[in-house]
This record gives structure tokens, sequence and C-alpha cells, in this order.
């Protein structure tokens, strides 16, 4: 079983931001020029952000005031992030407005494989109160989850209408449906079912909404992957009358899944193809975002649908990957990334009631208590084990990537550099708030080592200062963020670094 402590970012006067393996190792060497000026997209302060099933509120408890260590962990994580509620549970809840209100009739749908069996929870006025105040402690924003699937217009007003005023400023938009590319698998009919269908639907769940809230603000439409959908809304919209006020398209991304897929590991996730499919989807989704006056932000996602894969989904690798995959996201011009998680039992009953690791590891013959010493789902980035929360290397990775949120992306060739140079690397660099010039690298290369030299421009002084994401291991359960205080001072504006394989660094010029 993991402790705490473990798991805890430290602090250390390390001078050298780098641990060299033994020779006869691999090493590439790589020179590097930050540009002075930053010209990429601006990360908005509230970039880093969370997923969690509409499901999780049925339990008042969880998000509330009093769950100061789950508290604790979010402020760990961010202090101005983003708390999404949705999931495949949404489009299975419904609002209770008072405690002796009935259960509404719902209607008719089809079982299938990987959505939630047809059972409903109830969403408690207790429920949105304790999540307000649970906001307010952390700091945190939200985008709050309506169902659609299962929902009338009436019921979805005066939920909106009581989280509106409950949350306060802490509401920043209403996301209606979830997944809604895949309703035709249980939800509707496949026959009719389309972009078009989907946002006559949209506009009656949200004008009812705006009714109530006229200040109402939506994301949508928070599909799975396909986001030819945002294309065709797009495209659609200008014909809309007075539309209601959408600031956000969504989509969501899991690299791949489910757990059984043998082709969901550590190799596949690290490697460098990915980075071409996350920009083909960034290209399509941030041009309809900006044909509407939107932005993009990926709602949900994470390593590995249906729960995660154990060895994958929670090791140091999934670090790597959080960290990258952010700062893609960033450089591409998303607002924001919210990577899903939450309890077992919400995330379990979200893919149909049980998680496919689990059976993975059961077959691998794991003990009962081998079991439950991996987190449940298995790519939550906080952890429940017991009565303890734990910050796992995923969010670890969000972390690290979100020290860049509030800056503005400097504009380099970085990536396409460090792999013609042979290695599997990403950099990535901007200019913080304040000013000051910060660099991520991050080697998720198995053998090489990588040496590189930093050219910050003739002229340019100071002292670097550094971080570093790192684990024994790529398949580690573990990650640390290490600080050191201070690094050499840069001569005549270079300066060399080396990063071993499996390893983030982070250099700040002060
Ligand atoms: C998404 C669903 C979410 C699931 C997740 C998963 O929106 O509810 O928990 O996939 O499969 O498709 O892990």
């Amino acid at each position: 079983m993991l402790t705490r402590r473990k798991f805890l970012a430290t602090a250390a006067c390390t001078v050298v931001a780098a641990r060299l393996h033994a020779e006869g190792q691999s090493k590439v060497r790589v020179a590097l020029a930050i540009p002075s000026e930053a010209t990429g997209p601006h990360m908005p302060v509230d970039f880093v952000g969370l997923s969690y099933e509409v499901q999780q509120l049925s339990d008042p408890t969880f998000f509330s005031a009093r769950n100061s260590d789950l508290i604790r962990e979010f402020k760990a994580l961010s202090l101005t992030g983003v708390l999404r509620l949705g999931g495949n549970t949404s489009e299975f809840a419904y609002w209770k407005p008072a405690p002796n209100s009935p259960e509404p009739e719902h209607p008719q749908v089809r079982e299938a494989e990987g959505e939630p069996k047809a059972h409903y929870y109830a969403v408690t006025v207790e429920a949105v109160r304790n999540l307000a105040e649970f906001l307010q402690a952390t700091g945190w924003t939200c985008l709050y989850g309506i169902g659609m699937g299962t929902n009338t217009p009436a019921r979805a007003a005066e939920e909106a209408a009581f989280v509106a005023e409950t949350l306060g400023n802490r509401l920043q938009y209403f996301q209606v449906g979830n997944e809604v590319d895949l309703f035709a698998r249980h939800l509707r009919d496949p026959k009719t079912w389309s972009p078009k269908t989907y946002l006559e639907e949209w506009l009656t769940l949200t004008r009812a909404i705006a009714a109530r809230v006229p200040a109402a603000k939506f994301g949508m439409p928070d599909v799975t992957s396909n986001v030819s959908w945002l294309t065709e809304i797009a495209d659609r919209w200008t014909s809309i009358q007075v539309p209601p006020q959408v600031t956000t398209l969504s989509h969501h991304y899991y690299f791949g899944g489910p757990a059984t897929n043998p082709d969901v590991n550590i190799p596949n996730l690290l490697k460098p193809a990915k980075i071409q499919r996350v920009e083909k989807t960034a290209n399509i989704a941030t041009a309809a975002a900006s044909k509407i006056g939107a932005r993009v932000r990926m709602t949900e996602g994470n390593t590995c649908y249906r729960g995660g894969k154990p060895g994958v989904s929670d090791v140091f690798a999934a670090a790597l990957w959080s960290a990258d995959y952010s700062l893609l996201l960033a450089s591409n011009d998303y607002s924001g990334i919210n990577l899903h998680g939450g309890t077992g039992k919400s995330v379990a009953n979200s893919v149909g009631g049980a998680l496919p690791g689990d059976a993975l590891l059961e077959a691998k013959g794991e003990t009962p208590e081998q079991i439950a010493a991996h987190p449940h789902p298995f790519y939550t980035p906080i952890a429940t084990f017991g009565s303890e929360y734990l910050l796992e290397p995923v969010a670890y990775g969000l972390k690290f990537a979100g020290s860049f949120s509030g800056g503005t992306l400097l504009k380099t060739e970085f990536s396409t550099k460090l792999q013609d140079a042979g290695v599997n690397a990403t950099a990535y660099a901007a200019k913080l708030r304040g000013g000051r010039t910060s660099v991520i690298i991050l080697n998720k290369d198995a053998a090489a080592d990588l040496e590189v030299e930093l050219d910050f421009g003739r002229g340019v002084s100071g002292v670097l200062e550094t971080e570093m994401l790192h684990a024994p291991a790529q398949d580690s359960r573990e990650a640390h963020i290490t600080t050191s205080t201070k690094t050499d001072s840069l001569k005549q504006g270079k300066c060399s670094v080396i990063i071993s394989r499996a390893t983030g660094l982070r250099l700040t010029l002060t």
C-alpha cells in the first residue's frame, strides 16, 4: 500500500537537475533557442481541471466544505482549477428539489456495452449547496452538467435556476448532455439521431434554462472524439435566431481503451505519433469555435477509457503523458483540460457497473489486497484509499504543466527539433505572468538521456530555477515534483542541462 508521504511533492535544494544513468546508455545532444517574443496562445489561469461523474453528487458529503482532505488535494493541484461534473451518469441523474419530491417517470432506454445501467440518481438541494461551499473552499469554479438523455426542459430549467443561484460566480457554465455523439447506442433512435436533431433538442432544453436564468452560459457538445459534430454545429449556428450564449465548444479524449486492449501500453502512450492526432482534432475544433466566437476545452479525458488500465494509467508514464498532452492542448489554443476521475463506484457505474481493469488484474492472479492497492478508477487524478485522498501520477503531470497557466506560450519548433535529433522528447516555453520565461522539457524516451543547450539570447542574464518531474521508472506507482531553489547562472545567455530518460524538467529564468 502506498503511503501518503511517497506522493508528496518535495522541496529540496538540488543543484543538478538530472539523474545520469550508467555509462553505455545513449545520450542525445540538441540545442534549442528560446524566442524572446511571446506570440503563442495565452494559457488561462484556470486551464487545469478535473472531471467527475454527476453521480458523485449523490453523496452530498463528497464535494462539501467538511471534506477537508479532498479540498487540500484540489488546492495542491491548482488554486484556480475548474471542476467539471458530467460523464455517462449525468444522463441518469434527476433533479430532486425537495426531500419529498417524487422520482419522475423515466423514458425507456436500451442497454449497451460500456454504458450505464438504467439506474437513476437524485441530485438534491443539499448536494448543490455543499458543492458551492466546496468550490468556495478550494477556489475552483464549476462546469455543471445537466442531463439530456432522460431529462425534460422543465426539470432542467428548475435545476439550473437553483444551481445558478447557489453557485453564483463559481459557476462558469452549464453543459447539457454528455457524449451526445454516442446517444444512438442507447438513448436515441439511431435512424434519426444526428448533429441536427441533437441541436434541436439542445435548443429546447437551453432555451428553457435561459428563460429562468437569463445570464446562463453554456458549453457544448461534449462529444467523445468526433469533432466533425463541432464543425456541423458551427455551420448551423448562423441560422439560429438568438442562440443561447455558448462560451466553449468541448470534446473528450481518451488515448485508447479499454483495459483489455493490448495497444494501451506505455510505449504507445508516450509515442510521438499521437501528437499529429491531437493536432488534427485541435485544428477542426478551434476552427469551429472561432466561427461562433467561442474557445475549445477538452472537458473529459484520460489515458484509457472504461476506468483506465492498471500499470499504464496509474504509473509515472501517465504523468509524462498528462504533462505533455496538457501543454500540447495549450499550444493549440485550448482554454483548458479536465482529467476524468472520482470514486471507483461512480466511474464503474458510468461504464456499466464494473471496471475492466479489475478483471485484468484478477486474470493475472493478483490478490484482493494487491488489487486494492491500485487507485479505483485506475486513471483517477485523485485517488480514494479508505478515508485518504492522494494525488496520483497523472495529477502530478497536470500540475507540472499547469505551472504555465496565466502565461503566454512562445512559438517554438522544439518538438520537431527534438524528434529530428532522434529522441522521444517534447519541449514548450512560456512567458509567465510577471514576465519571467519558463521552459518545460519532457524526456519521454525509455532509453536515451538528453543534453540540451538552451540559448535565451545574447545579453540575457539571470539565474535558473529548476523543477523536476520524476520517478524511479516509467512504470513506478509514484511521481515527484522536486524544486531546486537555484542552479547555474546563464553564461552569455546560454546554459546546458541534462534531462534523464523519463524525466520532466522545468527551468525558469529569474
Ligand atoms: C466517458 C464517459 C465517462 C466514463 C469514461 C470511461 O463520459 O462517464 O467514465 O468515458 O469510459 O465516455 O472511463
